[in-house]
């Protein structure tokens, strides 16, 4: 069997806490891409800052990694002036919903073609443990040590109700159901979310594994994605049973078809000015 391209050469040392959910994330995001076919040069991975977003260190693909909450208005960007690549933004459930919570909204407002992978532990894993935007009400920390007292962000009701063109939850503790779903949201044509629940075993010790598997299920035959209610109403079970699948999607033209039928790929801004002294030339005439 040919290797998984996506498999990095040389060993790099992984600074996830031994347990951590992200392994089944990483692993299950290798094999989605190798099975579709995938080589890494086509493929770029942006993060922020977190634990979750030191993922694209630990594979072989090309690699953005900047500023907390920032990964989807730089994925934006490089999927708009490099419609040819896949771009995946990805990163922590305090890096996608709270530092970059507007970017987050109003990216599914404007429909770029990106997958969105969400590594949401419910809690801030890099500080070390403090309350999240998901963070259960009543979750105990350091820093609420009288329990958190917010409402929790719903990212899947919210992204559906915005509606978001493709919207789903996986469990990395499930990373064959994980991949499955990956593969469907890396296919996708706009902004598929993928919102995945992540046990973080050091800072956050009510959802662990064992607490997810009693409550996890998939969405069966009966659930219809085209139902945007239907979806709406799942994406709101949250307890002693939490669905998995794919919640929502809704076909729409992406940012770039909608942005090249206005400018097209051959005017100068997506042509001469991508390299520097394209745009130097340009800076000059305008002034
Ligand atoms: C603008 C800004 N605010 C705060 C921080 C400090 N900070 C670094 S990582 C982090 C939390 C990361 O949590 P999350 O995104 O949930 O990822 P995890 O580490 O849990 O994977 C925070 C608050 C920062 N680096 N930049
Ligand atoms: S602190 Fe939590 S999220 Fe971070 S590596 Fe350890 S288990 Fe994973």
């Amino acid at each position: 069997m040919m290797a998984n391209p996506f498999e990095q050469e040389k060993a790099v040392e992984i600074a996830w806490c031994p347990g951590c959910g992200n392994f089944g994330i990483l692993r299950a995001l290798k094999e989605a891409l190798f099975e579709l076919g995938y080589e890494p040069h086509q493929v770029v991975l942006v993060s922020g800052i977190g634990q979750a977003a030191k993922l694209p260190h630990y594979l072989n693909a090309n690699v953005f990694n900047g500023l907390h909450g920032r990964s989807v208005p730089v994925a934006f960007a490089i999927k708009t002036v490099r419609p040819e690549l896949l771009v995946v933004a990805e990163s922590g459930d305090g890096c996608m919903y709270g530092e970059g919570g507007n970017h987050f909204l109003h990216a599914i407002r404007r429909n770029p073609d990106l997958t969105v992978i969400v590594h949401d532990n419910q809690v801030y894993g890099l500080t070390k443990g403090q309350a999240s935007p998901t963070s259960e009400e009543g979750f105990v920390s350091k820093v609420q040590a009288m329990g958190n007292f917010s409402t929790p962000f719903n990212p899947l009701s919210i992204a559906i109700a915005q509606d978001a063109s493709f919207v789903a939850r996986g469990f990395s503790g499930d990373v064959e159901g994980l991949k499955k779903i990956l593969k469907e949201a890396l296919s996708w044509k706009g902004f598929a979310l993928v919102d995945v629940l992540q046990p973080c075993v050091s800072f956050n010790r009510v959802n662990t594994y064992g607490w997810y598997k009693e409550r996890v299920y998939y969405l069966g035959e009966d659930h219809d994605p085209s139902n945007r209610l239907q979806a709406f109403e799942r994406s709101l079970e949250w307890g002693e049973r939490i669905p998995l699948g794919i919640f929502y999607t809704h076909l729409r033209p992406t940012y770039g078809e909608k942005l090249y039928t206005q400018i097209p790929r051959s005017h100068l801004l997506y042509q001469g000015m991508l390299s520097q002294e394209g745009i130097a030339r340009e800076f000059q005439r305008l002034m």
